[in-house]
């Protein structure tokens, strides 16, 4: 059984759907926290970060095993279940490269977006601005790559559409337009959003 500790964010989404997809058994702990909270000696153990998601696995090879950070979580259960990771070289690289740049490119942009828009108290306009345009330039750069393809690894769908699409179902929506002017990112977006699993792991975590 796989125990998932996940706030209702863009990264719990993208776990809650990767175990959707995969048909793991798993019992999710949705928490609450405001912000200033700090994480317990015990959760520290499990996430030295102290941010969420973490897994538990307690019936991983070995014995029980906690998994940190959203990119090592989605990999850990691909792998566990041998799916949503292409088989073929090309399309697995392409699927790692694209998870990468949801991983550490697009989700630090909306993360900065979110605190200098939505938390910050004093002007940061000129980082705003700044911001902004990345997560454009990344959100770009996703809409090329699926005016090419169907899937982000090609013509498969794999963990790298997972690991995306909550960013570009709810984070993005807070830009200016939100996904109007990507039109291959608004097909791909339809068509992922209509897979059961998907529609299950982005209610678990919202
Ligand atoms: N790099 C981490 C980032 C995790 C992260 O920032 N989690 C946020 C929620 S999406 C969190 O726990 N925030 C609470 C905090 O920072 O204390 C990952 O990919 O898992």
């Amino acid at each position: 059984m796989i125990e998932v500790y996940l706030v209702p964010t863009a990264n719990g989404q993208k776990v809650a759907i990767m175990l959707e997809e995969l048909g793991l058994p798993y019992v999710a702990h949705r928490i609450v926290r405001t912000v200033g909270d700090t994480p317990s000696a015990a959760y520290l153990a499990l996430n030295p970060m102290g941010k969420y998601p973490t897994i538990v696995d307690s019936e991983a090879e070995g014995g029980p095993l906690a998994v940190f950070e959203t990119l090592a979580i989605a990999l850990y259960l691909a792998e566990k279940a041998q799916r949503l990771v292409p088989a073929d070289i090309k399309a697995r690289v392409a699927a790692h490269a694209w998870a990468a740049v949801a991983a550490s490119d697009l989700t630090p942009a909306m993360a900065t977006q979110y605190f200098l828009t939505l938390r910050a108290t004093t002007d940061v306009s000129e980082a705003t601005a700044w911001v902004v345009d990345e997560a454009h330039r990344f959100l770009s750069a996703i809409d090329r790559r699926l005016g090419e393809e169907q899937f982000l690894a090609g013509a498969e769908y794999s963990y790298a559409d997972i690991l995306t699409y909550p960013l570009v179902a709810t984070s993005v929506q807070r830009l200016e337009g939100g996904i109007s002017t990507y039109k291959n990112i608004r097909r791909w977006v339809e068509l992922v959003g209509m897979r059961p699993a998907v529609v299950r792991g982005m209610e678990i975590a919202s």
